[in-house]
């Protein structure tokens, strides 16, 4: 399999779920600040100009972080990276959503590239604002999701490698301060080989 990502983007999650699973993948950088995923070459492959993507051995592309993380979780159900059963699943699922179609796509998007949201000079600065409020709202949903577990799922999920890039963004990107157990639960997910390996392999170690 080969991943397409871009260093520090939320294609790390999925990364993280790769070496969690153990097999080979290759690595395949798009650099989007240098406008990468604006090529022919990766526009062939994913014409929504994002990532993560993800090569399947058959040759075949999945996108959307969601559908990747669950068709890795399913096809290698001995790593339990998803609760089994209805409920599990879609509790997974309705979290998972929740925190890229939210919490990314709507909060940290607007947080860290306001120019996305306005052409309009000077609207930069209420665009950050409206976005760090529903950063800040999603993570006082997702610290009740935790609670006091060590993770959002059994020993750790898929939930949870999502749960992290927005945990480092978190930290590291966009100085958002995180609640006192999503604080625990990222130096928590920072203490796992495949984390350490993943942010090797982006250059952010
Ligand atoms: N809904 C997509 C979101 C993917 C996404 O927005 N990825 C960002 C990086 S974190 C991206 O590729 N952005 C393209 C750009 O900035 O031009 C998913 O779930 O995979």
């Amino acid at each position: 399999m080969k991943l397409f990502y871009s260093p520090g983007a939320c294609s790390i999650g999925i990364q993280i779920l790769l070496r969690e699973i153990g097999k080979p993948f290759e690595l395949v950088k798009t650099d989007l600040h240098k406008g990468a995923q604006h090529t022919p070459e990766f526009l062939a492959v994913n014409p929504k100009a994002k990532v993560p993507v993800l090569q399947r051995d058959d040759a075949s592309i999945l996108t959307e972080f969601p559908a990747i993380a669950i068709y890795l979780a399913r096809t290698n159900p001995d790593k339990n990276l998803l609760p089994s059963g209805l409920e599990g699943e879609v509790r997974t699922l309705e979290l998972l959503d929740y925190m890229v179609a939210t919490i990314h796509m709507r909060g940290f998007a607007r947080l860290m590239r306001p120019g996305m949201f306005s052409t309009t000079p000077g609207d930069e600065d209420k665009i950050r604002q409206t976005g760090r409020e529903i950063v800040l709202h999603g993570f006082a949903n997702l610290q009740t999701a935790l609670g006091g577990k060590p993770y959002l799922f059994g020993d750790f999920s898929i939930a949870d490698a999502a749960l992290f890039y927005l945990e480092f963004w978190a930290r590291n990107r966009a100085q958002v301060p995180l609640p006192a157990n999503l604080d625990a639960h990222l130096d928590r997910m920072l203490a796992r080989p495949g984390v350490q390996s993943s942010l090797a392999a982006e250059g952010l170690a």
